[in-house]
């Protein structure tokens, strides 16, 4: 075999490759720009420093558009750096929890991953590069600041032009090159197997079966989950439909992962998942719901008539039932953790249980540590994400398997579920605002308005009223973290504003977006009694407060939010 020559190409630096909580996410049209994904790889591989020679990467994503130009650019560039082998998904097809898990598997260097998540694909919409480590999780800031630093110096890129990418990706098996006399090797593998088999090892999917389908006994649970034309589709017909028994026809829909997602907005909550709320409020057949987002890391939880389950909730009730499920009677079960945002839910179980709890910024690169170190088995994001250690991404086909394992142990519906455990441990009623795509200066300015009240002192001790309620304010501060493992510190992770009931505001700029700001206001409080109220009742008179601190109406211009969860 003829080697094939390497080139060094010249270029010039963007200033604007700075990763955001999980990777760069930018339009699709920025991604096409000439040397723009060459420049984002390069960094990447230079990023690894020496490692990167001779080592194995994990390639895959949520399939949407340009994942194949991308793939076939990181082809040609990791072989010019001489990375020795990439394993690929087949047609690029990996959601991020199942990259986690081969990444892990086979031991390797790391991956790259290939999504936006749960923003909008297509052309005229995003697309997303991000590096996730030997761990499987999500690059830790020391990485993703050194790949911005140097994608703000970055001069040349090597390649390997005359490398045949056509159609890699479409077969399964392994390619083998020559590049400059080293051994370059592309193995397509199936996206599903190793993803199944980790399920199968986690769960018991005999019991899982029996509730899907049924028994002599007892009547086949109802369930239906919508993959929103995103990745978890593949998975969903692997683990459901052909191993646990669930009807292609009335227990899933859209799961064939379309490169636009059908141009839906594949965000697993009431807004963007409301096929899905429609669908089970029309047929009270369906026992539960659940639907995904692009990449497959994140859920939504739906009891019968479309029940909704918070995300800070269904984490602590899997905190409360973990002992169902065999991988946690094997492993143990060690400490839990939330994203700052996240209701306090879980941290009442964790209480009772014995077991620590920990309070990480927003973005689940912070729970790496703790579950490499043993001391977390299971953590959640208000942001539809829900986990485990078995891998270092949030799963959402794993917390659908989980709820399944836990309502099959309990013989209850989601609702008694749920109703139980607020009679236990009371009830942390949460709600998010999100106002998308809003104005980015003005956003920044009322952050800045927030951080100067913070900073003037002259919020604690002060009370505010709206409705019949009145909160005084104990503590405000912009959230800070020290990793309790490797003692790095992340700063400015949101502005807290925490009452003396035990009440919270909380507001976020988000770093998932591509354009303009988005500006996230968390609302939270806690009724040890009353737990059945409508939770946007029980937290009008929070929201109002919170607007008013905020100045948000003046700053941003909007009158209500775009989203509601
Ligand atoms: C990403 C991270 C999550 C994080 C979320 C926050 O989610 O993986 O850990 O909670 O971003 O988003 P934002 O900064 O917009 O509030 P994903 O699903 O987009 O990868």
């Amino acid at each position: 075999m003829a080697a094939l020559q390497s080139v060094v190409v010249e270029t010039t630096p963007f200033d604007d490759q700075k990763p955001g909580t999980s990777g760069l996410r930018k339009k699709v049209k920025v991604f096409m720009e000439k040397n723009y994904t060459e420049n984002f790889i390069q960094c990447i591989l230079d990023a690894l420093g020496d490692k990167v020679k001779g080592a194995t990467l994990v390639v895959g994503g949520d399939g949407r558009y340009f994942s194949k130009p991308a793939i076939n650019t990181i082809i040609r560039i990791a072989s010019a750096n001489e990375v020795s082998k990439l394993i690929i998904g087949h047609l690029g097809i990996y959601s991020t929890p199942a990259v986690s898990a081969i990444i892990r598997q086979q031991k390797v260097l790391g991956g790259i991953v290939l999504t936006a998540s749960h923003n909008p694909g297509g052309i005229r919409h995003d697309f997303g590069i991000k590096y996730n480590i030997e761990n499987g999780g999500p690059a830790p800031d020391y990485i993703t600041d050194r790949i911005y630093d140097l994608t703000r110096k970055i001069k040349q890129y090597k390649i390997t032009p005359a490398l045949e990418t056509d159609r890699i990706i479409d077969v399964l098996g392994t390619s083998k090159f020559n590049v400059e006399g080293r051994d370059f090797t592309v193995e397509i593998i199936d996206s599903t197997k190793n993803y199944v088999n980790l399920m199968k090892e986690i769960f018991d999917f005999n019991k899982l079966r029996a509730l899907i389908r049924g028994t002599e006994s007892t009547p086949p649970f109802n369930i239906l989950l919508d993959s929103m034309n995103g990745v978890t589709g593949v998975y969903v017909r692997a683990i459901f439909v052909d191993e646990l028994g669930a009807s292609p026809d009335n227990n899933v829909c859209r799961i064939v992962p379309l490169d636009n997602f059908g141009e839906i907005h594949p965000d697993p909550n009431l807004t963007y998942a409301k096929d899905l709320v429609d669908k089970l409020q029309a047929d009270n057949n369906y026992d539960f719901g659940a639907a995904f987002d692009g990449d497959g890391d994140r859920n939504m939880i739906l009891g019968k008539n479309a029940f909704f389950v918070t995300p800070s909730d269904s984490l602590a009730v899997l905190a409360n039932n973990l002992e169902c499920i065999p991988y946690f009677k094997k492993h143990g079960i060690h400490g839990f953790a939330r994203s700052m945002p996240t209701a306090a839910a879980v941290d009442r179980v964790a209480a009772k249980l014995g077991k620590e709890i920990f309070e990480v910024p927003t973005g689940w690169k912070y729970f790496g540590n703790l579950m490499d170190a043993g001391r977390l088995s299971l953590c959640g994001e208000e942001s539809f994400g829900t986990g485990s250690d078995h891998i270092r991404e949030k799963d959402g086909i794993w917390a659908v398997l989980a709820w399944l394992s836990v309502i099959e142990h309990k013989r209850m519906s989601v609702e008694e579920i749920l109703k139980e455990h607020w009679k236990i441990y009371g009830r942390n009623y949460f709600t998010r605002y999100d106002y998308e795509e809003c104005e980015t200066q003005p956003a920044n300015e009322m952050m800045k308005q927030l951080e100067g009240l913070i900073a003037s002192g002259t919020l604690v001790g002060k009370s505010y009223s709206a409705g019949n309620k009145t909160y005084k304010v104990e503590k405000a501060d912009n959230f800070s973290y020290v990793d309790p493992i490797d003692n790095s510190v992340a700063k400015n992770q949101g502005i807290r504003i925490l009452f003396e009931d035990g009440s919270r505001l909380i507001y976020r700029l988000s770093g998932t977006g591509s354009s303009g700001a988005t500006v996230r206001v968390y609302i939270e409080c806690y009724e040890k009694e009353n737990v059945l109220s409508d939770a946007q009742v029980m937290l009008k008179p929070l929201v109002d407060i919170g607007l008013q601190i905020s100045q948000l109406k003046k700053f941003t211009g909007r009158e209500e939010p775009t989203v509601i969860t």
